[in-house]
């Protein structure tokens, strides 16, 4: 079941039209503002025409020869998220094979993929793509983690196959996060030690609220900048994202004490 403000949300959010997005409306405001503003700035769910071909049939067929780098290993621990990440370098094609026959090896999170193959997955006419990074794919077998962070870009998903469960939290509890930014080529990807695989008594244990969010295929979520999300996998999924442009997006969380 959907809560309160994601329900109305998926009603505005129907017709969405990408060209006057939330995201053109938020990109001026600078970190201070986006505290300031942090409760305008909500995520909501939205649907999406997804194409009929099954994305992993598309993805072989466009994308096969693509070199992708898999999580492997404990990926899913917050620490080796943050400090100590493995990975094995794939064809794409031979992964989405190993995903099938239910061998996978990992999870292939966060992989850049072309604009062309994008636009094969979701149908994009009014997307002006100079106002994102290049698209990410991420393919992942049941029960695919990625522990608690921070991004700071504001970040459109669309889910192509499979679920994904989304816990958030508002920007309000960043502090209660125990947050690191291990990253130095991007400063603004904050890691949360808490550690959330086997339940979320961590969050209640803190008095934190968040949101759980089901996103199934045919829909998309939108996630301001400094929302920490926890996201896990149910039955093989397929799902592309696209972070606002670095360029015209100000980070928002922060530079802070
Ligand atoms: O789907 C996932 O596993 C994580 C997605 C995510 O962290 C993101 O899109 O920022």
């Amino acid at each position: 079941m959907r809560e309160g403000f994601i329900w109305e949300i998926i009603d505005r959010a129907k017709s969405l039209n990408f060209k006057n997005s939330l995201i053109s409306e938020k990109i001026e405001m600078n970190s201070n503002g986006f505290f300031k503003h942090m409760n305008d700035l909500q995520p909501f769910v939205f649907n999406f025409n997804k194409v009929t071909e099954d994305p992993f049939f598309t993805l072989k067929n466009h994308l096969s020869k693509l070199p992708i780098k898999v999580r492997t290993g404990d990926y899913s621990s917050p620490k080796n998220y943050a400090f100590n990440r493995e990975y094995k370098d794939v064809l794409l094609g031979d992964y989405v094979n190993t995903l099938d026959l239910n061998q996978s090896y990992g999870y292939a999170g966060n992989v850049k993929f072309p604009w062309e193959c994008f636009e094969r997955l979701v149908p994009a006419e009014t997307l002006l793509q100079e106002s994102y990074e290049a698209p990410s794919l991420w393919l992942g077998p049941d029960k695919s983690i990625t522990p608690l962070h921070v991004d700071g870009l504001d970040n459109i998903s669309f889910q192509l196959s499979g679920k994904k469960k989304w816990i958030l939290i508002s920007p309000k509890f960043y502090d209660a996060l125990e947050m690191s930014a291990p990253f130095a080529e991007t400063p603004n990807l904050h890691v949360s030690s808490l550690d959330l695989r086997n339940g979320f008594e961590e969050l209640t244990n803190r008095n934190l609220t968040f949101e759980v969010v089901d996103i199934v295929p045919g829909e998309g979520l939108y996630l301001p900048a400094g929302w920490a999300h926890f996201v896990v996998t149910q039955g093989n999924s397929a799902m592309v994202n696209l972070w606002a442009s670095k360029k015209t997006c100000v980070p928002r969380i922060l530079e802070r004490k």
